[in-house]
């Protein structure tokens, strides 16, 4: 069977309307990009790369030499192609027009460069969001609030994870498409087309250790998940957590699965862990273009308008019917 790569999966996108020249080359971009951080991270210790950077971004966590590293490809690979207006990520305070010296785009680019980098130092899967919107029309200067659209707007959004294989899942809005890095070739090669998620799962995704600082309804949700088969759900649940959201979202796009990151009593100003424009906007398009669905806890992510940049949200995605389930019981305890 002819392998098909992604450069020709976006050419036929192209052809069949989906997208325009300069949101293919964007794409391409980014995955270029991808494909370096992929072999950054490959290399581990021997590469130098392992451990913090001594910084820190303007969410107050500290930076590891890795997401710098890849906030930085990702930047170079993207400011001279002349299909972008400016940058935005988890580890820069603004966005970054792009420089004058090279032509303007009419695409805005969102990135969490590395994911789940607690994981790097111990040798486990991490990955890189994006998120692509429109610049608005007549925009001169790009500033943080052109970005601030709601997640429905989006025309583009993926991830690849640097697991035991790096895997690109993309979704232009016509379906989530998953592709697997051929190291010998250095392509990524169509191999999921069209991926589903099952409407119902027995396995769910949760940092237990929050439990104490739970709401009422998401202690309820989970306890009945934990008391199986004899409780009111009547079926046993699996738990799986990697600490890597795009390793469990990946996860649950492949066998289906809930994954939740709640608000919690810990900290009550923040509305969750997760950002909303580089993790949870992405994530949920891409579930939601695969059958599944994606909330606050209340209403649908995609239709949140976002105040600022790296504005924080709960998320519950996956399945759809548990992801219903879960919301029923936030909104009935409002
Ligand atoms: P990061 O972007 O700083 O890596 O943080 C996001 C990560 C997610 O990948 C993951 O789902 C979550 O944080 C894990 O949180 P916890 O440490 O509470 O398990
Ligand atoms: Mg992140």
């Amino acid at each position: 069977m002819t392998q098909v790569s992604l450069a020709r999966f976006l050419i036929e996108e192209q052809r069949a309307g989906h997208i325009t020249p300069d949101l293919r080359l964007l794409i391409e971009v980014v995955a270029r990009a991808c494909k370096s951080i992929s072999h950054a991270v490959s290399k581990g210790a021997l590469g130098g790369v392992l451990g913090d950077a001594g910084t820190g971004n303007i969410q107050g966590e500290a930076q590891k030499k890795l997401d710098v590293l890849s906030n930085e490809i990702l930047l170079e690979a993207n400011e001279w192609g002349g299909h972008l207006a400016a940058c935005a990520s988890e580890e820069m305070d603004h966005c970054q027009p792009i420089p004058n010296v090279y032509p303007k785009g009419h695409y805005l680019l969102l990135f969490d460069p590395l994911d789940g980098s607690s994981n790097i130092d111990v040798n486990i899967s991490v990955g890189t969001i994006f998120s692509v919107l429109r610049c608005p029309d007549g925009i001169s200067e790009v500033r943080d609030e052109h970005f601030l659209q709601p997640g429905r707007t989006q025309v583009a959004a993926g991830y690849t994870v640097y697991g035991p294989s790096t895997m690109l899942v993309l979704t232009v809005g016509n379906g989530t498409h998953a592709f697997t890095l051929d190291r010998e070739h250095g392509s990524f090669i169509l191999t999921q087309r069209a991926m589903r998620i099952p409407e119902d799962t027995k396995e769910f995704a949760v940092n237990m250790s929050n439990r104490r600082h739970w709401h009422a309804p998401m202690q309820r949700y989970i306890d009945e998940l934990l008391a199986g088969k004899t409780g009111p759900r009547g079926k046993d649940f699996n738990m799986r957590w990697v600490a890597s959201m795009v390793a469990d979202v990946h996860r649950i796009l492949t066998r289906g699965g809930i994954f939740i990151y709640p608000r919690d009593k810990k900290d009550p100003d923040k509305p969750g862990k997760l950002r909303l424009m580089y993790e949870a906007n992405p994530m949920s398009f891409i579930v939601e273009q695969a059958g599944g669905a994606a909330t606050n806890g209340y209403e649908r992510i995609l239709d949140l308008q976002p105040t600022q940049l790296h504005e924080r949200v709960a998320v519950f995605l996956g399945s759809k019917n548990e992801v219903e389930i879960a919301t029923r019981y936030h909104r009935e305890a409002q």
